[in-house]
């Protein structure tokens, strides 16, 4: 263990030291998750370091198309040459180790990479940036002072993470540092008209139907500040729809006008509550999630309630309504 650091020189030097690296991120990844292991992986090959992605999840439909998508390994646990063939692990936006959903990495030397706020620092190096607004402006940073040159698939990546984690610059994460780093990205050819496409036109019927079941349980509460949305298991089933399917369901609540916080309520399994939450401006959605043993950022955070989703809606609400100081 060593104390965090800020500095994309510690990471890069523990990187390029490395003979083979399995590099990993959360489960059910998203933009910035893939993005940023194929960054990684990228950058790492131009270093002369060899590398595997391993993950436990597979990648939304649209992200398997991103250059490189098609070498990420997916598996219920570690490969069988681990880890005697590597030398060390290198872990994208995991809080803490096990959202990776693997047992065993701290066999080997762990570089941590991330932005979330309650990360662990359980790495060997720790290289942890809360204002980076994603993981892979953080990975971008370490290419850009390697030495060797992002290509454009690499840059292409990178805009990937970028965009998915400000929600296409628009949060409050699209910070003048996020317009710097994505300036950059498209100055060595990431094309955001491609990466919009990716992430944004390559949704399935079943998701369609499945937003269709969820928005029709649209609720709002608190005068209006809150919109509630659900799916239970009969609406995955009618719709046809897996867990992947859910999303970017939650941004059409959103945009309602003076809803201040989203609450997206799935069950797909028994027992199990998945919720996903998300605000505008100063309302903090991931102390909710916190409560519930969750995590995220001030306006976008999940957490997973093990109860069905009758009950996880009362307590969920209970305490954002709490934080909100609603009155009716
Ligand atoms: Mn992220």
């Amino acid at each position: 263990m060593s104390s965090p650091t800020r500095d994309p020189r510690t990471a890069l030097r523990c990187l390029a030291d490395a003979r083979r690296v399995l590099i990993t991120s959360h489960r059910s990844p998203d933009g910035d998750a893939i993005g940023t292991e194929l960054i990684c992986a990228a950058l790492a090959g131009r270093l002369g370091v060899d590398s595997v992605v391993w993950n436990r999840d597979p990648a939304p439909a649209g992200l398997a198309e991103l250059p490189g998508a098609g070498s990420i390994r997916v598996a219920n646990a570690l490969p069988d040459d681990f880890p005697a063939a590597y030398d060390l692990v290198a872990t994208m936006e995991c809080p803490g180790l096990d959202r990776t959903g693997f047992e065993g990495l701290t066999r080997l030397p762990v570089l941590n990479i991330d932005h979330h706020r309650e990360n662990e620092a359980f790495g060997v190096v720790n290289y942890l940036d809360e204002e980076a607004p994603a993981a892979g402006e953080m990975v971008w940073r370490m290419f850009t002072i390697s030495g060797v040159q992002p290509d454009a698939d690499a840059a292409t990546c990178a805009f990937v993470a970028l965009s998915t984690d400000t929600g296409d610059f628009r949060y409050s994460n699209a910070t003048q540092r996020a317009f710097q780093a994505a300036s950059e990205m498209v100055a060595y050819g990431a094309r955001p008209e491609q990466v919009a496409q990716w992430i944004h036109e390559r949704r399935s019927a079943a998701s369609v139907r499945l937003m269709a079941q969820a928005l029709a349980t649209l609720e709002l509460r608190c005068s209006g500040r809150i919109a509630v949305i659900q799916a239970d298991p009969g609406a995955f089933r009618r719709a046809g729809a897996h867990p992947s399917d859910t999303e970017d369901i939650i941004n059409l609540p959103r945009s309602i006008a003076g809803v201040e916080a989203v609450v997206f309520l799935k069950q797909w399994e028994p027992g199990i509550t998945r919720v996903s939450l998300r605000s505008k401006g100063a309302v903090d959605v991931r102390s909710v999630a916190a409560a519930f043993g969750g995590g995220g950022h001030t306006n976008a955070a999940g957490c997973t309630v093990a109860s069905d989703l009758g009950a996880a809606r009362e307590l969920l609400l209970a305490r954002l309504e709490r934080s909100l100081e609603c009155t009716t």
